[in-house]
């Protein structure tokens, strides 16, 4: 039975990854960091599988990292643990460094002092290309992150790249664009848009949407696929890094548009930059705004990938349309109040 030990295993993609790898017969071990209220809800369905276990840990704790891997011994370990939030970590900086940079920098050196056999995955971003003025961004394309988030993570990159050439360290970055699924984090914008439009549906809020910058484009796919390319990067037979994406972009405006009228209400947009508004067409009430709050201080306008490479060496590709990912979302979100479609 091949072992795994995961960070980031109570996020959206431990969740799946765990479930994938479970189903793949691995004995899963995952690290959750202590936390004064619950935070297992996306894995509590696994807690009485006999191969799911969780330790305490945490990515700032080299110590414990270490005793973990010592004790569990792990085949493969997949770094996904981060703090994930990109307007956050204009505000938390260094303590998104130390996570998300230093924090693969010390899984890294465990596995070089003391077993070389582990493969590594290390949950690399999109964010890293920044402001890319090409169609779409592949392997290949410069990097020019635009936020403490994007620069922790290219530094992660980096020396996985430098540790695989100077240790020979099994070791592959998945360059992985926004995925996102009913178990999304609530403050990422197409969770935030489908939570507050079917509670608008339903009749539980009245408040208006209040959002940030509508034009930037995202190549949103589906978590529960992505997860799987993770696990291909592992199984070849030459560690690389690799582009996950759809190869689709949609903005911000359009993702709001489909996901209301998907619940029947047909939106337009009047007005521009802070001033601009969405009103439902049917009565004129006003449901969507826009507050300067949540603008970036430097914004990422376009991020669409090219996964040739995936569909050529992993033979794998997203199999989700932009419209099939808002039904999902929406469709689990209604059955949180039991209410389906
Ligand atoms: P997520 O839902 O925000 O999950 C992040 C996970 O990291 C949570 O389990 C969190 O624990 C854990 N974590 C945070 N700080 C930690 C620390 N100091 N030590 C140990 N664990 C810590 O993120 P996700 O969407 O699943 O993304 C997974 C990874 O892929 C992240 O590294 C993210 O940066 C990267 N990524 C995501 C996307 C995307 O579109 N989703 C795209 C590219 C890359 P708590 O539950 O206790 O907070
Ligand atoms: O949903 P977002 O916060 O995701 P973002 O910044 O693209 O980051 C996500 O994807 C990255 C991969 O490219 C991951 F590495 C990262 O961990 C995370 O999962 O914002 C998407 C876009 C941005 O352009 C933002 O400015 O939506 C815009 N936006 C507009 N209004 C908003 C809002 N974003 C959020 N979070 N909240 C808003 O109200």
């Amino acid at each position: 039975m091949k072992i795994a030990l995961l960070s980031g295993v109570t996020g959206q993609d431990g969740s799946y990854l765990s479930e994938f790898l479970l189903s793949k017969k691995y004995s899963v071990h995952g690290i959750i960091r202590k936390s004064s209220s619950f935070n297992t809800e996306r894995i509590d369905h696994l807690i009485d599988n006999n191969n799911f276990h969780l330790h305490y840990g945490d990515l700032v704790d080299s110590s414990n990292l270490e005793d973990l891997v010592n004790r569990i011994q792990p085949d493969e370990i997949y770094n996904l643990g981060a703090q994930s939030h990109v307007k956050v970590s204009f505000e938390i900086p260094e303590y998104t460094a130390q996570v998300d940079a230093l924090g693969t920098l010390r899984f890294l050196n465990i596995i070089r002092k003391q077993r070389k056999k582990i493969k590594f995955y290390q949950a690399s971003t999109s964010e890293m290309f920044g402001n890319s003025s090409l169609r779409s961004q592949d392997e290949k394309t410069s990097f020019h992150p635009r936020s403490p988030y994007g620069i922790a993570k290219l530094y992660s990159y980096w020396v996985l790249n430098n540790y695989r050439e100077a240790y020979n360290i099994f070791a592959c970055n998945g360059i992985l664009f926004n995925h996102e699924s009913p178990r999304r984090g609530e403050t990422f914008v197409t969770k935030k848009i489908i939570s507050h439009a079917v509670k608008l549906k339903l009749g539980l809020t009245k408040k208006k949407l209040i959002l940030g910058n509508l034009n930037s484009i995202r190549d949103w796919g589906y978590a529960k696929e992505y997860v799987t390319a993770m696990w291909k990067m592992l199984q070849q037979k030459k560690p690389m890094d690799y582009v996950i994406a759809t190869g689709k972009g949609t903005t911000i405006r359009e993702f709001v548009t489909k996901t209301y009228k998907y619940l029947g209400f047909n939106i337009i947009w009047k007005g521009k930059e802070l001033k601009e508004i969405a009103y439902d067409s049917n009565n004129a009430n006003i449901l969507i705004k826009i507050d300067k709050k949540y603008f970036r201080p430097t914004e990422v306008d376009k991020l669409i990938g090219n996964p040739k490479m995936a569909k050529k060496l992993l033979k794998w590709k997203s199999k989700t349309s932009i419209d099939d990912l808002i039904k999902i979302m929406i469709n689990e979100e209604l059955k949180k109040y039991k209410i389906s479609e």
